[in-house]
């Protein structure tokens, strides 16, 4: 298997809650080597035009005003099968169906305020990363 990299967000309420910390360390302890890391804003624009798939789903604006309340944290992370193996730490989108010992599980509210994002396929990723770390910034 591959070495392969993904991109991770810790969404507003998580960073605002103080979880931070115990996400980095689960990403961590998870064998992730952290390549880029940073703590933004994210304006209306960048928050729409990141989920620009979602876009015509109901849920789109909640959850763009949800990305924009507060802080976050975007992570350019690696490891071996590293976009399986995020989603699989991060646990499903709706954390009343997330499998003990996930983040979602752990930390998220409901399907909405569920902590964190991962790419869900290496084309995505391979967008995502760009879209918020220049090659500078990737160490
Ligand atoms: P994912 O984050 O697990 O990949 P997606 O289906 O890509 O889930 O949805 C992106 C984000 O949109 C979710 O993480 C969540 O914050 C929000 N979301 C997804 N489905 C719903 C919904 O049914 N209601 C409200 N928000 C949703
Ligand atoms: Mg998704």
């Amino acid at each position: 298997m591959a070495i392969e990299q993904t991109f991770a967000i810790i969404k507003p309420d998580a960073t605002a809650a103080g979880h931070a910390g115990q996400i980095l360390g689960m990403i961590e302890k998870a064998g992730f080597r952290i390549r880029g890391l940073k703590m933004i804003r994210l304006s209306k624009q960048q928050a729409e035009g990141f989920y620009d798939v979602h876009r015509e789903r109901p849920f789109f604006s909640g959850l763009v005003t949800f990305m924009t309340e507060g802080p976050v944290i975007v992570l350019a992370m690696e490891r071996e099968d590293a976009i399986k193996q995020w989603r699989e730490l991060m646990g499903a989108t709706n954390p009343e169906k997330a499998a003990e010992g996930t983040i979602r599980k752990k930390f998220a509210h409901n399907i909405e305020r569920n902590a964190v994002h991962g790419s869900d396929a290496p084309e995505t990723a391979a967008i995502e990363i760009p879209f918020f770390f220049s090659l500078a910034e990737l160490l």
